[in-house]
């Protein structure tokens, strides 16, 4: 079922990198967010594995350039801005990326043109006169299937991004992608290969149709903002092909050592992006004689309040904001629980605050609160559970039989949904879970088991409150990859050390009764809750 393929303990995993001509939104977020959860996973789950991410920033090309000069700023100085409000994004988010990087830097030129000759010295680039419809905004030659008129005005405009267009004549590089339509169509077919299965029939349909060769050059005199053609000034290299190599930069391409992560496990883009990913990135790889990606993993987009995000529209969530009403994690939570990859989703507060509210205030804050309130756990401890009681709670009462099956059952039910990047089923396994908690610990009835009430009995009430603390902890372990500061301190209030936060501490035998077995010295005895740390873990 493991999506991406594994060919060495390398596991290198991408996000698109973003244009600088606007700033971040939580669209953008979101491609990291689904890349971070995913590598986050797989350390947890495969120690052993050395996993890579990798994020950064797409610079080259007039886009970028008219937008630094609507703001009056140079355009290299555009970019540093740009570029650093992404990572202060990333960063607040907690994107754990190994590498960020910037297609203004040397090391990303140095890779373009080394991508280049090759291309060039394999016979795969040739020159020719070009003409077509072009679209700035999309960078890119349009086909008349692809363009919009307008009659009242002669007008013609991009169908995809509704930007008009130029008729224009000029002498291009150009790429025989022609060549490599059954290569690029034998790539997509693997098993896996590009998921949600619905972008590989996307793609299978753009391959059922013959390729034209494409144009990988610019003439430098309009389009100078980027990285010229080698051994020929008068051209530009056509920034699709500049950002496309980002992902070999990054490993040290064109240097031997790219090749211990080359090719990357899994890159994650957006829907938009689909045609440059899965068409052109496979044809230019195999062409250069490289291997192409394991998966690509593409999401859809994200509307608000059902209308596309747009400047012109004012509704464009800028996630710092977001964060500052639900926080960064909060804005994690709700990005991976009620996206999916396959389907549009819609961004609005009052849904981002309903489910904030009762998945991780109620379901899960409140129970932590409940079995850490000094009325009942005066010692604040995390108890260890008595056998005896164990085993009658369990005979006697429904809902300590759910919970103790749900929880037998979390390893390997999150794990395979993540293994498919199914992250808002892993959010729905764990929340279903703790329901399991909450029920067991209200109908277990803990308060009447206090000491100086009639039934006070407190071996069966640390019971109670142990195994209420087992459903909490397995949650925070498994929730690391959603929401990493709230399952630590989740983790941290429960004094679960460091070393016992894997994924192998979900196994059967910490799950439910951790200290009938030997092999679990860690959560045998009972232990002091973290007092440094609220359990309020959510506001
Ligand atoms: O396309 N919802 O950059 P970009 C979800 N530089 N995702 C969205 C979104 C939305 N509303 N809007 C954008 C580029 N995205 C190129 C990539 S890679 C070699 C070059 C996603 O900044 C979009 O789908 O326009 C894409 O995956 C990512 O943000 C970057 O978009």
């Amino acid at each position: 079922k493991y999506l991406g393929t594994r060919y060495n303990s390398s596991h290198y995993v991408t996000t698109p990198i973003f244009y600088v001509n606007a700033a971040p939104h939580i669209g953008h977020l979101y491609s990291a967010v689904i890349a971070d959860a995913h590598c986050r996973y797989q350390r947890l789950r495969y120690p052993e594995l050395d996993v890579r991410l990798c994020t950064g920033t797409d610079e080259h090309g007039t886009k970028i350039q008219q937008a630094a000069s609507l703001h009056g700023v140079p355009v290299a100085k555009y970019c540093d801005d740009i570029s650093q409000r992404y990572r202060e994004v990333f960063s607040s988010a907690s994107i754990q990326q190994d590498d960020f990087i910037r297609t203004t830097e040397d090391r990303h030129k140095r890779a373009v043109a080394n991508f280049w000759r090759t291309l060039y010295t394999r016979g795969h680039i040739y020159s020719a006169a070009y003409s077509g419809w072009y679209c700035v905004s999309d960078e890119t030659f349009l086909t008349d299937s692809q363009l919009r008129l307008d009659e009242a005005t002669g007008t013609r405009y991009s169908l995809e991004s509704g930007h008009p267009v130029e008729w224009t004549e000029e002498t291009n590089y150009m790429f025989r992608l022609s060549q490599f339509q059954d290569d690029v169509r034998h790539w997509v077919k693997t098993e896996a290969r590009i998921r949600p299965a619905k972008f590989e029939k996307i793609l299978l349909d753009t391959l059922s149709e013959p390729l034209p060769d494409v144009s990988v050059s610019r003439p430098s005199n309009r389009v100078h903002w980027a990285i010229p053609v080698p051994d020929d000034d008068s051209q530009t290299v056509y920034v699709w092909l500049d950002a496309l190599v980002n992902y070999l930069s990054s490993v040290g391409y064109p240097d031997e050592k790219f090749s211990v992560h080359w090719p990357p496990a899994q890159q994650v883009i957006g829907k938009d992006i689909l045609k440059f990913h899965g068409i052109y990135w496979p044809a230019f790889l195999l062409a250069a004689g490289l291997e192409p990606p394991g998966q690509l993993y593409v999401h859809s987009h994200w509307t608000v309040d059902g209308q596309k995000m747009s400047k012109s529209k004012h509704n464009v969530v800028d996630p710092l904001k977001a964060a500052q009403q639900y926080t960064m994690e909060g804005l994690r939570y709700f990005l991976l629980r009620e996206g999916v990859a396959h389907s549009d989703g819609n961004y609005s507060h009052v849904k981002a605050q309903r489910i904030l509210n009762s998945e991780l205030a109620d379901t899960l804050g409140n129970l932590l609160s409940r079995a850490s309130a000094k009325s009942l756990n005066p010692g604040q401890i995390y108890p260890s559970t008595s056998a005896e009681h164990l085993a009658d709670l369990l005979r006697s009462l429904d809902a300590a039989k759910r919970l103790q099956d749900s929880l037998l059952q979390l390893s390997e039910r999150c794990a395979s949904h993540y293994e498919c990047n199914h992250f808002h089923l892993v959010a729905d396994t764990t929340m279903a879970a703790l329901h399991a908690a909450n029920n067991f610990f209200e109908s277990s009835k803990p308060w009447t088991l206090k000491a100086g009430a009639p039934d006070g009995n407190q071996a069966r009430l640390e019971t109670i409150i142990a195994m209420t603390m087992n459903a909490l902890r397995l949650s925070g372990i498994v929730l690391q990859p959603i929401i990493p500061q709230l399952a630590n301190r989740l983790l941290d209030k429960l004094s679960v050390p460091t070393a016992q936060r894997g994924w192998n501490y979900l196994a059967e035998s910490f799950a439910t009764s951790p200290n009938s077995s030997n092999s679990n010295p860690g959560f045998g005895e009972s232990r002091q809750l973290d007092g440094q740390t609220s359990a309020l873990l959510f506001q």
